[in-house]
């Protein structure tokens, strides 16, 4: 599914490149009112283009790990999580460090977000949790510690309340 999304996802940003290139070669260049501006308009250009190559430098050095070791190859845990107005179900809210968990989540009831939140209260493994449908995230535990589950879809009056536990031990 995950793969399906991201062959999408760069189909549509290749046609909206190709639509702003045809854009660009089909623009005639600005014409500065007078001298005064044209330095400007060089300077705008070219902070634009700092910003687009600093952004692409910073997106795919970010983007590196992703999507959240969901290729790892072997799974050592299976926890199954199933949301429902408002808490989560969990199969197990153990597991050690190293492991591979991998969460095999639905929903009960309508649209939530399985989020998992390191101890830090960092995000560090998301997917949709969806009714009829069944989302698989994988994430290798590296430290110890109470991790939290919550839903980041806001799902209704107590949406709030959605957390649970997963409780990581160091390994043996
Ligand atoms: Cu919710």
């Amino acid at each position: 599914m995950q793969s399906i999304a991201l062959q999408i996802t760069a189909g549509l940003l290749l046609v909206l490149i190709v639509a702003f290139t045809w854009v660009l070669l089909n623009t005639k260049g600005a014409q500065p009112l007078d001298k005064v501006a044209a330095p400007a308009y060089r300077l705008r250009a070219w902070l634009l283009a700092a910003a687009s190559v600093a952004g692409l430098i910073v997106g795919v050095a970010t983007l590196a790990p992703w999507p959240h070791d969901a290729r790892a190859a072997e799974v050592n845990r299976i926890i199954e999580a199933k949301a429902r107005q408002w808490a989560w179900e969990l199969s197990s809210d153990k597991a050690s460090v190293g492991e591979v968990v991998e969460f095999v989540v639905t929903s009960a009831d309508v649209n939530h977000g399985f989020a998992l939140y390191d101890p830090q209260q960092r995000i560090v493994a998301q997917i949709q949790a969806m009714p009829g449908f069944v989302n698989k995230v994988r994430h290798r535990f590296d430290s110890p510690g109470k991790y939290e589950v919550l839903c980041l879809e806001f799902c209704g009056l107590a949406h709030h309340g959605m957390v649970a536990q997963i409780q990581v031990t160091p390994k043996n």
